[in-house]
């Protein structure tokens, strides 16, 4: 049934939409299946499955239903993309304070149109939301400059925060736990929990936790510096979540304000991040993203796309997201992806299809992590442009020949070779642990710095 009379209006102008900010404006990549209808039908049958209709003609649409039509308004054959403008009204609203849910916006624009008989493929590349509609979402309550505060530094460009995730992702137990955290701090800011990391029988939270509030104490002793550590208390059970947040804060009692709460958001879902943004609004709230690659992968032609992850975890309350590495990593991801940290960070950014006001919304940080070590850096943050961001290198630490507290001291000299615009190689012969990465991660040394055994004189 061709629906392109009442779910496309190609008259409609984008500008008029933006300025009549009663919709909600999402581009997609769309290819219809072949030997169904074209792709303006497929469109607005897309258009109807994500709003008011179905698949067929119904008898209960009155006028009103057909006022909140979400309507494509674009379509460009030749590259698949199209776009739609959903009604703000569709999107359902919180009984408990009239405030907008991720969920509503995920079921409509994402739900079931991702599974159509017609359509070959949807993948969402870019959304734009209203200023009526934005200021319904929570955004961050606590943005980086809370942990450059805890830390010491200025609290606007408070720069670079080195850290890392405790390595082997499992398997360690609390003290060897606790020991590989310490070790860190000596030479780093910030360690996470690495993302399957919780309540493990053989690490039970209330032990492991224990002893790394110890070590946190110890390192901040011994160094005289503040330390930071982002604990993870994803959950099923939102009960769960705030048992486990509950006691972490409870532990690190004079340093609680040192502690962030880690939300695996993309396998948990919106529910466990806004429990987690809801009941603990003063801790910084750190959006791991591990799974998303299953949509977002430039290999999936369904889904979203890890901009599209970015600006929703904003939106959410995130205070910060993994954005990738940009190509400089061991994840996927391309030079380009920079549009994803600008778009999170800055009050007003373009994205792929869509120019987006924040209206002063607190900025998540970009977290750089994936593979990363000292080497790679000076290329990432010329690409990237600042290092005022959280970096975390598991491997990129751990794997430093001369420990962790090395490696991280070997990453904050990566970044200010990048800052002070030196020579990598020049810059190792006066950085003994920057040097040190060569013959750490010789593979990447050979790949970035060709020559650089000569040049630093290191035997093969
Ligand atoms: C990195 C990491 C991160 C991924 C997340 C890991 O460890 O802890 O979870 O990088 O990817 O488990 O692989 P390494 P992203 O530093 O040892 O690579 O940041 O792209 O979401
Ligand atoms: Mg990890």
């Amino acid at each position: 049934m061709d629906q392109s009379n009442r779910y496309a209006d190609l008259n409609l102008r984008e500008e008029d939409l933006i300025a009549g900010g009663r919709h909600v404006l999402v581009a997609y990549t769309m290819k219809p299946k072949a030997g169904y209808g074209g792709y303006l039908e497929t469109a607005a049958h897309f258009a109807a499955e994500s709003s008011t209709g179905t698949n067929v003609k119904i008898s209960t649409t009155d006028d009103f239903t057909r006022g909140v039509d979400a309507l494509v308004y674009e379509i460009d054959e030749a590259k698949e993309i199209m776009k739609i403008a959903y009604p703000v009204e569709l999107f359902d609203r919180n009984l408990i304070d009239g405030r907008a849910m991720l969920a509503s916006f995920l079921t409509l624009t994402i739900g079931n149109n991702q599974g159509m008989g017609d359509v070959e493929y949807a993948k969402m590349h870019d959304f734009w939301f209203p200023p009526q509609y934005l200021r319904l979402y929570d955004g961050p309550a606590t943005d980086i400059s809370s942990m450059w505060r805890v830390l010491g530094r200025p609290v606007v460009d408070g720069g670079f925060i080195v850290g890392t995730i405790i390595k082997p992702k499992l398997g360690l137990r609390p003290q060897p736990f606790a020991k590989a955290a310490y070790d860190f701090w000596l030479g780093g800011d910030f360690i996470k929990n690495d993302e399957p990391q919780g309540n493990q029988v053989f690490a039970p939270l209330k032990d492991t936790i224990t002893a790394v509030a110890d070590a946190m104490r110890r390192a901040q002793d011994d160094t005289g510096e503040a330390k930071l550590f982002s604990a993870n208390i994803t959950a099923d059970d939102y009960r769960e979540i705030i048992a486990r947040g509950e006691f972490i804060l409870e532990t690190f009692a004079e340093n609680a304000d040192h502690v962030a709460f880690l939300i695996d958001g993309y396998v948990a879902g919106p529910t466990a991040i806004t429990t987690a943004r809801r009941h603990f609004p003063s801790q910084y709230l750190h959006y791991h993203r591990a799974g998303h690659g299953a949509v977002t992968s430039p290999q999936t032609q369904r889904g979203y796309t890890a901009f599209v992850l970015a600006k929703m975890a904003r939106c959410q309350g995130a205070s910060g997201i993994h954005v990738g590495t940009m190509g400089y990593g061991k994840m996927e991801g391309e030079m380009d992806d920079r549009i994803i940290a600008y778009m999170i960070e800055q009050d007003s950014a373009d994205g792929p299809f869509y120019h987006q006001e924040w209206q002063g919304m607190k900025a998540t940080t970009p977290i750089v992590s994936g593979g990363m070590n000292a080497l790679r850096l000076p290329g990432f943050f010329s690409n990237l442009g600042h290092s005022n961001l959280v970096l975390t290198a598991g491997g990129g630490s751990y794997g430093h020949i001369d420990g962790p507290a090395a490696g991280a001291k070997s990453l904050r000299q990566a970044e200010q070779c990048w800052r002070e615009g030196a020579d990598p190689i020049a810059f190792a012969r006066d950085h003994h642990e920057f040097a040190r990465a060569f013959e750490s991660f010789q593979g990447d040394a050979d790949a970035i710095y060709p020559g650089w055994r000569d040049a630093l004189n290191v035997a093969a």
